[in-house]
């Protein structure tokens, strides 16, 4: 099963991801945390990546690039995975097809979409905000994140709805009735995918 995450900023993607994670068998790779991770260890990729990330911008493709490449050549992922927070844009669409195409691994199957209403994605990361202290959950952040999910995230769901692999999932009520969902999805999607 591969599969991609995609929805606002706070929708669920990350939870969400790493719950069909362990219920799949399959490795989860967020990149927010991979570039969170490495802004708080102070490497390169982290001091290029933390201007783009403070300011609730994406952060350049071909960094991105870079962090999925090497994480799929490792072994783990070659039965299958998850990726949470990539792609974000067109351009890393089609660089994902790409890399896959080259490298001889099978196509995505689903890209999960979890539908939130904006107000709720600010209410939820004001809260985090509150909980984990995060640098980017402030409130003037958390507004532009939103607006760069929409203008440059957002074409992706015709992009993967023309592949007939979008799966939209509305991602409000709580992370189990969110993750119930979803498995419901899944299965009626498998289940027309093999008839
Ligand atoms: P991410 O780490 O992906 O941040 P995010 O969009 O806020 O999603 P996250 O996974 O954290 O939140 P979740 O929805 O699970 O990206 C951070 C930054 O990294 C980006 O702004 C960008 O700069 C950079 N970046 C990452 N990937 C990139 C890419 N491909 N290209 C360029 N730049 C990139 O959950 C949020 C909160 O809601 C949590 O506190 C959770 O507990 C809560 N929550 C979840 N489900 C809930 C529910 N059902 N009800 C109530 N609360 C819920």
């Amino acid at each position: 099963m591969r599969m991609i995450m995609l929805g606002g900023p706070g929708s669920g993607k990350g939870t969400q991801g790493e719950k069909l994670a362990q219920a799949l068998g399959v490795p989860h790779l967020s990149t927010g945390e991979a570039l969170r991770n490495a802004v708080r260890d102070g490497t390169e990729l982290g001091r290029k990546a933390k201007p783009s990330m403070d300011a609730g911008t994406l952060v350049p493709d071909e960094i991105l690039v870079a962090v999925v490449r090497n994480w799929l050549a490792q072994p783990g992922s070659a039965a299958g995975f998850i990726l949470d927070g990539y792609p974000r844009r067109l351009t890393q669409a089609q660089a994902l097809d790409t890399l896959l195409r080259e490298t001889g691994t099978p196509a995505l199957d689903f890209a999960v979409d979890l539908e939130v209403a904006g107000e709720e994605l600010v209410q939820r990361l004001l809260l985090r905000a509150r909980e984990q202290g995060r640098a980017d959950d402030r409130v003037e952040v958390i507004r532009n994140r939103i607006r760069v999910y929409e203008a440059e995230t957002r074409p992706l769901l015709d992009y993967y709805t023309a592949q007939g692999k979008l799966l939209a999932v509305p991602g409000s009520g709580t992370i189990d009735e969110v993750f119930q969902r979803i498995l419901a999805r899944l299965a009626t999607a498998r289940g027309q995918a093999a008839t």
